[in-house]
């Protein structure tokens, strides 16, 4: 087969705050790139453009934002990384995503009256995941991973109603990663799963969220 026609496959990586997913993404690109694959590292939000600026505000409390407000600037920080996305993923290069559509769901949906069908009309139309890693601790593994830190949302009691949301987004594109074990066991997991996906999804089209 051309390799040239092969599509790369888009994987992310979702869970709730201190899962391990940001050193798994990092360790996943870091054996993918060792094997000669062309991969790239995204995280959502990416802070660095002038609506992430606002988010990450936001997030440290330096500024309040009505809570429809901060759910539509999460999308339109994903919204504004659909054309490089796809460029990429049509021009071969796997993405590795530390974060996507579903926090942005399941962190919305966690406050008080939102409406969970309105939270999911942002997202239609963006690029649907191949493979959804969701890392998921142990509420004893969680307890001894240490203190939260300091950004919103960042409460045992607030994750817990974020966890429950997390699993009624849960589709058949998603695999459930136990992410109690040492960084080496829990890659190995999921390092079989994306080869997988990378194979299977290359000659298959792009797809979308739809409504
Ligand atoms: N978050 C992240 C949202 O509330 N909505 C979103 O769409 C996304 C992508 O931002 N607590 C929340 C989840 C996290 C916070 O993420 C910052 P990180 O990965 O800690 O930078």
């Amino acid at each position: 087969m051309n390799q040239a026609l092969r599509r790369g496959a888009l994987i992310v990586f979702e869970g709730c705050d201190r899962a391990g997913k940001t050193t798994q993404c990092h360790k996943l690109v870091e054996v993918l790139k060792r094997e000669g694959h062309r991969v790239e590292l995204m995280k959502f939000p990416d802070r660095s453009t002038t609506i992430g600026q606002m988010i990450s505000q936001y997030l440290q409390k330096k500024v309040e934002l009505e809570d429809h407000v901060i759910h539509l600037l999460f999308a339109a920080n994903r919204w504004e990384a659909v054309k490089k996305m796809e460029n990429l993923l049509l021009n071969g290069t796997t993405l590795v995503v530390d974060r996507y559509s579903f926090s942005g769901i399941a962190f919305s949906a966690a406050k008080p009256h939102m409406d969970f069908e309105w939270l999911k009309q942002p997202e239609v139309g963006l690029l649907q995941p191949d493979l959804v890693l969701f890392l998921e601790l142990s509420s004893d593994v969680a307890s001894k991973r240490g203190e939260f830190g300091q950004e919103r949302y960042e409460q045992p009691q607030f994750q817990r109603s974020v966890r429950q949301i997390f699993r009624k987004l849960q589709d058949k594109s998603w695999q459930v990663i136990n992410a109690d074990g040492t960084p080496e066991e829990v890659h190995q997991d999921i390092y079989e799963k994306v080869k997988r996906s990378i194979e299977l999804v290359s000659f298959q089209q792009l797809k979308k969220f739809d409504k």
